[in-house]
């Protein structure tokens, strides 16, 4: 009989530890853990453009309904110019650095694939060895062997995956040399909305990745450079990929406007002292999450790959510079302006 009541409880146990589905006692809402396994093929998907809830930062898409979202995107080896004048071979998700931001909301299951196309051919005079590839997005709770694993040049990976958090996560490359792969373009951005959306109404909202760049010339054009990266002494740093872009180009915004930044700083390396000149964050929540709120900052400390929601209200009239407010990165490329009319 004890050992009877032994078995009935361990039965009980591992039948409680097998099921996928859990409370998140937080936010009463239901996690799902893990997913089927991913699945390799050797077709790539009918062509390379994106497909899902993304757009290019700042821009944000809009959520999809549903509870599932079919999201697509490839990676591809193409020249990629960081300055007008200072181009070299990015490996990019979809078509840029970062690559796209991907919008969903808390408990929906993120249907995803992504073929290898490194062996495609480059543009005249190009030369990048086909390598392999993979990805790994923060915001799942899966086996990181499984889906996160690496693919052969032509193939393509399937996998699920679902949103139980709220908050801006970083999705990378994670084939070895990861630090090579990140400088050389794989990073990006995921916003997870709470289930109802993120509280509060705002006027404009952008999203902003800051990276690190380590660049050596190599004839006509730029090379990521591990040598640079190891000692963590960037060539440039940048928001959305471009040092400098939004000097150039301002972000237009108007006097009374509520801004919602969504900033991820995905490194590889360096912090990000993030600040906005002329005003204040009232509303600060760390990696994202509304449950993490803080009030009243005038700089968010973001570590590597972390992240934040901040909101602002711009006072009055004038030219907001926002930079990291560690200096050497700021002159290296990590500001721009926001311009209210
Ligand atoms: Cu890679």
């Amino acid at each position: 009989m004890k050992y009877l009541i032994i078995i009935l409880a361990g039965l009980f146990f591992t039948s409680c530890n097998n099921n996928s589905s859990k409370t998140n006692s937080e936010s009463n809402s239901k996690m799902v853990l893990g997913a089927p396994e991913s699945v390799i093929s050797t077709t790539p998907n009918a062509d390379s453009t994106i497909k899902g809830p993304l757009s290019y930062a700042p821009d944000i898409p809009a959520v999809q309904d549903g509870d599932t979202v079919v999201v697509k995107f490839d990676v591809r080896h193409k020249l990629f110019h960081a300055k007008s004048d200072v181009a070299f071979v990015g490996w990019l998700f979809g078509d840029s650095l970062p690559g796209p931001v991907l919008h969903i909301r808390v408990g929906q299951t993120v249907k995803f694939s992504m073929t290898d196309r490194s062996n495609e051919p480059m543009p005249a005079g190009m030369v990048m060895q086909p390598m392999q590839h993979s990805i790994d997005f923060h915001a799942g709770m899966v086996n990181p062997a499984d889906k996160w694993r690496s693919i052969n040049p032509g193939e393509t990976i399937s996998f699920t995956w679902t949103a139980n958090y709220p908050g801006v996560f970083m999705y990378h490359c994670g084939t070895p040399m990861v630090l090579l792969h990140m400088i050389s373009g794989m990073i990006g951005m995921v916003i997870v909305d709470p289930k109802d959306g993120f509280p509060g109404k705002v006027d404009k909202e952008f999203a902003l990745v800051q990276n690190e760049y380590y660049l050596k010339p190599n004839g006509n054009i730029y090379s990521p450079d591990t040598t640079l990266a190891m000692k963590k002494t960037p060539t440039f740093v940048a928001f959305n990929g471009k040092p400098g872009q939004y000097v150039v180009h301002p972000i237009h915004v108007k006097a009374g406007d509520r801004i919602r930044l969504y900033l991820l700083n995905a490194g590889p390396n360096n912090a990000s002292s993030f600040h906005v000149i002329g005003t204040i964050f009232d509303k600060v929540w760390i990696e994202g999450n509304p449950k993490n709120e803080l009030e009243g900052m005038d700089v968010i400390d973001l570590a590597p790959a972390m992240s934040a929601i901040v909101e602002f209200v711009i006072p009055e009239k004038g030219r907001y510079t926002f930079v990291d407010h560690s200096f050497a990165d700021a002159e290296m490329g990590a500001q721009g302006v926001f311009v209210a009319d």
